[in-house]
C-alpha cells in the first residue's frame, strides 16, 4: 500500500497527498464505472473491476501509447503492411536488422513526463507477432535482433523508478504464428497447420509472462475482432489475469463488445471502454479512453503529418470534458528516438498542462455537456470552463441548479464578472485571452460538485 501511496503522490503531483485520499476515495464511491462496465462479464458476475485501480488510471486522465516494432525499418503501418505494401518474407526479416541503439527508456520516460502524461502503454507483440521482449514462448522476439536487449523490461523498470503507471498492449489476432487460423495479405497461411487450441496456450503463456516478470498494470488487447477469438474466450481471459493480479486492469478490447456504445456493457468483459482515432462519448457510468495517433499512422512513417498543439490539447479537454481518458500514440523511429516534431508537440502540451492540468487530472466529466466551443471537469467544489474556441466578450450557460457560485476566474488570471439572469449564468471575458489555444474558466461553488446532475 505505501508503494501505492508513493506512487500516486508522484502520479498524481500537484495534488497535496492528504487530499490524494480523499480523492481517490471519492472517486472510488462515486467513480462513474461504478456497476456498469462489471469487468468480468455475464460469466463472472461476481468479479467487479478494481475499484481502486480504475479510479487511479482514471485520476491520471493523459497517457502516453507507443507503436513500435521491426517495421519502424520500413516506416510502413505496424502488422497491416505485412503481406501488402511489404512482402511477407521483407516483413518477417526486418527482425535480423532491427538494432534501435539509441533507444533510451528513461528518455522516453522524461518525454512522456514532460508531456504531462501519467502513464504508458507499450505494443509488446502487434499484429505481426514480433514480441518485444525475449519470450520463453518464441523465437521471434529481441533476443533474435541484433540489439539483443529486453524493451519491455527496460521501459517497465523506466517506468517504475519515475512513477510512471506501466501498461501493455497485446494483440490477441497474430498473423504470423501459424497456429493462429487468420491471416491478412498475402500469402495466406497454410490452414493445416492452424491449432487455435494451442495457439490460446501460446497466448496465456505470453500475457503472463507480461504481468508475472514485467508486473504491467494495464493490459490493453486488440485484434479481438476475428471469428476465431470467442466472448467465452475473451471472459475466461480476463478471470484468468484478474486471478494473477487483481488490480490489474484489463480494456474490453478483451472480449467482443464493441469499443464504445453497447446495449448492456455488463454482458462483457473488460474495465474500460477503447473508442479509436475520435473522442469518446460523454459517459459518466461507463469508464472509457480514447486511442488517437499524434500523426496519422500508428507506427512511424517519414514525414507523416503530425496534429498540431492545438488539436492535441483540444483533444484532451473533450476527453477528460466526457469523462474519458486520452492514449495519446507516439510512434518511435527505427533507431529508437522519437522524432523531434513529435517530441516538440509532446512538450508544449506539457506546458499547458503544467498551467492548466487542475482542470484534468483527478477530475470527473461535465457536469456541462461537451459542445464543439465549450467542455467541463469538475472536482471537489470547482467546475473548469474549457473554452475549446474564443466565445467572445460573455460566456452564457445553465446555471447550476441547487448549488450557489461563489466566485469566477480565469485560470491563472484575474476574478471574473458574472451575473444570473433567469436561470441563466452571464460570465463577461476580456478582450484578449491568455491561451492560444485552450483556455480555462474556474467556478467556485458553495459546495462539492462531483453528484451534479448534466446541464445541456
Ligand atoms: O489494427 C490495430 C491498429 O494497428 C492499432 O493498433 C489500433 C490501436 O489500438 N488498433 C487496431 C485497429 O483498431
Amino acid at each position: 500500500m505505501k508503494t501505492f501511496f508513493r506512487y500516486e503522490q508522484q502520479a498524481l503531483s500537484g495534488i497535496p497527498g492528504r487530499h490524494l485520499l480523499t480523492l481517490l476515495l471519492l472517486l472510488t464511491m462515486f467513480s462513474p464505472g461504478y456497476g456498469q462496465l462489471s469487468g468480468g462479464g455475464e460469466a463472472n458476475p461476481a468479479l467487479h473491476t478494481n475499484q481502486v485501480a480504475l479510479a487511479r488510471w482514471q485520476a491520471l486522465r493523459f497517457g502516453m501509447f507507443i507503436h513500435w516494432d521491426p517495421v519502424s525499418l520500413r516506416g510502413t503501418e505496424i502488422g497491416w503492411s505485412r503481406g501488402t505494401s511489404v512482402p511477407v518474407t521483407d516483413y518477417d526479416s526486418l527482425y535480423k536488422e532491427f538494432n534501435p541503439v539509441l533507444f533510451d527508456a528513461e528518455e522516453w520516460v522524461h518525454i512522456a513526463k514532460e508531456a504531462g502524461m501519467k502513464y504508458m502503454v507499450l505494443v509488446t507483440k502487434h499484429h505481426d507477432g514480433f514480441s518485444m521482449w525475449p519470450s520463453d514462448y518464441t523465437g521471434y522476439d529481441m533476443a533474435a535482433t541484433p540489439y539483443g536487449r529486453d524493451i519491455v523490461g527496460q521501459l517497465a523498470e523506466a517506468c517504475r523508478k519515475e512513477g510512471i503507471l506501466f501498461g501493455t498492449y497485446y494483440s490477441i489476432l497474430d498473423w504470423w504464428n501459424p497456429l493462429y487460423p487468420g491471416s491478412h495479405g498475402k500469402p495466406p497461411k497454410d490452414p493445416a497447420k492452424a491449432d487455435m487450441q494451442k495457439y490460446t496456450e501460446y497466448l496465456y503463456h505470453q500475457v503472463d509472462e507480461l504481468v508475472e516478470k514485467y508486473h504491467t498494470n494495464i493490459l490493453w488487447f486488440d485484434g479481438q475482432w476475428e471469428k476465431y477469438w470467442t466472448h467465452e474466450d475473451g471472459m475466461k481471459l480476463y478471470a484468468h489475469l484478474r486471478g494473477l493480479k487483481d488490480d490489474l486492469l484489463i480494456n474490453n478490447r478483451v472480449d467482443k463488445g464493441k469499443v464504445q456504445g453497447n446495449k448492456d456493457s455488463r454482458k462483457y468483459a473488460g474495465d474500460f471502454l477503447t473508442p479509436e482515432q475520435r473522442i469518446g462519448t460523454y459517459d459518466l457510468e461507463n469508464p472509457w479512453e480514447s486511442c488517437i495517433t499524434i500523426a496519422t499512422q500508428w507506427a512511424w512513417k517519414p514525414n507523416d503529418k503530425v496534429k498540431s498543439t492545438g488539436e492535441i490539447l483540444r483533444t484532451l479537454a473533450r476527453t477528460a470534458g466526457g469523462n474519458g481518458n486520452l492514449l495519446l500514440n507516439v510512434s518511435p523511429m527505427l533507431d529508437g528516438r522519437i522524432e523531434m516534431r513529435q517530441q516538440k508537440r509532446l512538450k508544449e502540451v506539457g506546458d499547458w498542462l503544467k498551467r492548466y492540468g487542475e482542470a484534468i487530472y483527478g477530475t470527473q466529466g461535465g457536469p456541462y455537456l461537451p459542445d464543439s466551443t465549450l467542455t467541463s471537469t469538475r472536482k471537489g467544489d470547482r467546475i473548469y470552463l474549457l473554452l475549446l474556441t474564443p466565445p467572445g466578450p460573455r460566456l452564457t450557460l445553465p446555471a447550476p441548479p441547487r448549488v450557489k457560485v461563489e466566485k469566477i476566474t480565469l485560470a491563472g488570471g484575474s476574478a471574473l464578472s458574472w451575473k444570473k439572469r433567469g436561470d441563466q449564468l452571464v460570465i463577461d471575458l476580456p478582450p484578449s485571452l491568455p491561451d492560444p489555444n485552450v483556455n480555462v474558466v474556474v467556478m467556485d461553488m458553495k459546495k462539492k460538485v462531483e453528484g451534479m446532475e448534466t446541464m445541456k
